[in-house]
């Protein structure tokens, strides 16, 4: 049985830079839906017992191709989702940026803080139509950027690394309050980003 995370803040705690109502259709509904559907399709295919990294890292091994289909699909958005609710925090708790190894890896393969985040925000704002855009890391602790379609991630589409942090750009992750400016959504996520979270994601990944 997948376990949907459950929030470790209110739902209007991320305000104003996500709004209560999405927070609640995102996380109670979309979320938990991919979760439920995810279930099904897990018990349906046998392999409700997996490590979910494990089941989309090894979706090749699904048989049935509309098993494969709805586990990458579901098991994309329980576990793209479980990543981005835990790594935001209210903008009062956040800690603005990351320190130690993992900020030393930043500034190596990108630059600075800030040129990582012009690098992800293009590749989320870029993403042609509902998607993901990721920072991940394999375990030697180098990390990479990338984008994906639908409910992919650098897991399922078999990289090998590891995200530990991601962008939801789908509409329901910001229509309600930004219409349809994505790129003000993404630039103004930055502010309930808590890297103590990301880098705690960061470290079990390397260790
Ligand atoms: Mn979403």
């Amino acid at each position: 049985m997948f376990k949907q995370i459950e929030l470790p803040y209110g739902t209007n705690a991320l305000e104003p830079v996500i709004d209560q109502l999405t927070v609640e259709t995102h996380h109670g509904k979309h979320h938990k839906t991919y979760t439920d559907n995810l279930n099904a399709a897990a018990e349906k295919a046998g392999v409700q017992d997996q490590d979910i990294e494990a089941l989309l890292a090894d979706l090749g091994n699904i048989t049935d191709p509309a098993d494969a289909k709805a586990l990458r699909n579901n098991g994309g958005g329980f576990y793209n989702h479980n990543l981005y609710f835990s790594t935001l925090s209210p903008e009062s708790e956040k800690k603005d940026a990351p320190t130690g190894k993992l900020a030393e890896k930043i500034d190596a393969a990108f630059g600075s803080l800030d040129a990582f985040k012009e690098k992800i925000n293009a590749l989320a704002v870029g993403q042609f139509g509902s998607g993901w855009a990721f920072l991940s890391a394999n375990q030697a602790g180098d990390l990479f950027l990338s984008a994906s379609p639908n409910q992919d991630n650098p897991i399922s589409e078999g990289t090998g690394n590891i995200p530990i942090l991601a962008i939801d750009v789908w509409e329901h992750a910001y229509y309600l309050q930004y219409k349809n400016l994505r790129a003000s959504y993404v630039k103004e996520l930055w502010r309930v980003i808590d890297w103590k979270k990301v880098e705690a994601i960061y470290e079990r990944v390397v260790a």
